[in-house]
């Protein structure tokens, strides 16, 4: 077992990132037998769930003539517009039938604000209205963090960086990630959380 004072992170392993979803992640069902293995290490594990009401800003559907996958400003900065996804108690939003859930003692939902994505757990995509995630954490003691999941290059990088700035030691285990991958993004996400101090393992 590792120690007390460490938790694994699983980010966002959910049927519209797995092939046949609506945002589909290649390789993505790939990851969940392996993080179902290394749940059992943890003394603590965190779940994420990307939780969107019907209509969020960060679908391409509620922007006029804006297609997926195409780049938009917002109050906050530079978005994604994705296809729709992860409707709150949708099917697609549920965790991938196989992901062992029952052992983790925490999930964080996220994106639920109509007016901001939210990549990260720890942070919405304005960077300073907190998840709660930060505190759940530092209230059991946990200095070590271990994440995996869904997508590498956007939700494992954007929470893998926060953690590093909040002052968690991050590891990223990227043989149980996968990623989108589109425009660069997986080399700017590697480098990213090189500069912000990630250990990247795998
Ligand atoms: C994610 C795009 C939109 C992710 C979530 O989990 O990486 N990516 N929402
Ligand atoms: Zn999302």
């Amino acid at each position: 077992m590792r120690g007390a004072d460490e938790a694994l992170i699983v980010i966002d392993v959910q049927n519209d990132f797995c092939p046949d979803g609506a945002l589909a992640v290649a390789g993505g069902g790939e990851v969940v037998g392996p993080i179902n293995d290394l749940m059992e290490q943890f003394h603590t594990v965190v779940l994420s769930q990307d939780w969107h009401p019907k209509g969020h800003s960060s679908f391409a559907t509620s922007h006029e003539g804006m297609d997926p996958f195409s780049l938009t400003q917002m109050p906050y900065g530079p978005q994604v517009l994705w296809p729709d996804h992860c409707l709150q108690g949708s099917q697609g939003a549920e965790f991938h039938a196989d992901l062992n859930a029952d052992v983790a003692q925490m999930i964080v939902r996220k994106g639920c604000n109509p007016a901001i994505d939210s990549y990260s757990a720890f942070f919405e995509n304005d960077h300073v209205t907190p998840t709660g995630l930060e505190g759940y954490l530092r209230n059991r003691g946990i200095k070590k963090v271990t994440l995996v999941g869904l997508a590498l290059d956007f939700c494992v990088n954007f929470s893998a960086v926060d953690g590093a700035k909040l002052g968690f030691e991050v590891t990223v285990e990227q043989s149980l990630c996968r990623a989108i991958d589109m425009d660069g993004s997986l080399n700017a996400a590697i480098s990213g959380m090189k500069d912000a101090g990630v250990q990247l393992n795998g």
